[in-house]
């Protein structure tokens, strides 16, 4: 009872589809060590929009920690050990992020979930991330864990072809979502962020994806 004035919400895991678990408000007990770990990384490795292999500069701003990062280039789409902004290794994998996602795969029933990659999506008001499938990764039987942090976006969850109808759901703060075996390759995307202020993060959406990449 009005507990939500001291505490925003978690709740009991919701099942999306088969292959999607929703978690809400899993990660919001943490949310200052992410508000650091997020700081930290962008310090190291700043925010950048990744030119398309179609030659067209991404909406979405991105960084990397972990052993591997995503990038992209003219050249296409891939998982990289360095920056190639700076030629440095991303930095580490905060080992209490990479526990809270483990912590989230196997409470949607992926037990042993080690990711070694962790993208990093900053939204701004107005940024959307158009429909596409994550299949850079090597091994596809891995799952996802998405954690939503800031403003609240709506997420766009599409069949296995692009022509499938969307489901349009909202992802709060502290959200995360894991997504694996049938949903592993659906289309999904971003409509694009409406302004406002987080408290916390202030006015952006971030989004870690935690992967087993290599
Ligand atoms: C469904 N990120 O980084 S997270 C991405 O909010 C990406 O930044 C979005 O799509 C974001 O690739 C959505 C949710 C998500 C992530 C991976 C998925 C949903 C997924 C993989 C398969 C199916
Ligand atoms: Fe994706």
């Amino acid at each position: 009872m009005n507990g939500e004035l001291f505490a925003p919400e978690s709740g009991a895991p919701q099942n999306l589809a088969p292959g999607a678990c929703l978690l809400p408000g899993f990660a919001l007990a943490q949310a200052c060590e992410l508000r650091e770990v997020v700081e930290q990384v962008f310090a190291a490795a700043p925010p950048r929009r990744w030119l398309t292999p179609g030659g067209r500069r991404m909406a979405v701003a991105m960084s990397n920690c972990g052993p591997l990062g995503w990038v992209s280039d003219e050249h296409g789409y891939r998982y990289a050990a360095l920056d190639p902004d700076s030629g440095r290794p991303w930095p580490a994998l905060d080992a209490r992020l990479a526990l809270l996602a483990g912590e989230a795969a196997a409470t949607a029933g992926f037990a042993g979930f080690v990711p070694d990659a962790c993208l990093v999506n900053r939204y701004q008001p107005g940024t959307a991330l158009s429909l596409h499938q994550d299949k850079d990764e090597r091994d596809l039987g891995q799952p996802i864990v998405s954690i939503s942090l800031g403003l609240p976006a709506v997420f766009l969850f599409g069949g296995l072809r692009r022509a499938d109808p969307c489901l349009r759901m909202a992802l709060h703060d502290g959200d995360v979502v894991v997504w694996g075996g049938p949903a592993r390759l659906r289309y999904h995307g971003v409509a694009a962020l409406k302004p406002g202020r987080h408290p916390l993060w202030g006015e952006q959406r971030i989004n870690l994806t935690l992967r087993k990449a290599g």
